[in-house]
């Protein structure tokens, strides 16, 4: 596992990142790749929830329509990036907004919208490659702990 890949973890980009996207991942750098659908160059809000809605029906291990602190661990470690103890509760007690102990797909989804506006530099609704850049280092500045793993 590239270390790319966890500092994206640990990273505030994680909204959009989460556990699938590790298993999914095939190399560094690809990750915009895989979330740039139409591959214009650019991620925008649809393609971040849709990625994520692809994500979700992986995760979702039992198909019950509802990702659990279980399901959730089970992708991370399948992914070979378990990463510290408690990150995967304190995630998902982020996404489970109506708290009840579980993650609906809008639960899920909305993340991604976050994910994008917090990387969405000049606030044109969509993600370049720079940007997604710059919100990388950014989070490796602010998570060195985490990125040393
Ligand atoms: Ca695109
Ligand atoms: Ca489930
Ligand atoms: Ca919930």
């Amino acid at each position: 596992m590239s270390m790319n890949f966890l500092t994206f973890f640990s990273a505030g980009l994680c909204a959009l990142l989460l556990a699938a996207t590790v298993a999914e991942a095939d190399g560094r750098g690809r990750l915009f790749e895989k979330l740039d659908l139409d591959d214009d160059g650019l991620v925008t809000h649809s393609e971040a929830v849709a990625a994520r809605g692809q994500w979700f029906e992986r995760i979702d291990a039992d198909g019950d329509g509802y990702l659990t602190v279980e399901e959730m661990t089970a992708q991370r470690r399948h992914a070979g990036a378990e990463g510290k103890a408690g990150r995967i509760e304190r995630r998902f007690a982020k996404m489970d907004q109506d708290g009840d102990g579980r993650i609906g797909q809008a639960e899920f989804t909305a993340r991604a919208g976050h994910g994008i506006e917090r990387a969405d530099g000049d606030g044109d609704g969509a993600i370049s490659r720079e940007e997604w850049r710059v919100a990388a280092d950014r989070h490796r500045r602010k998570a060195p702990e985490e990125s040393a793993q």
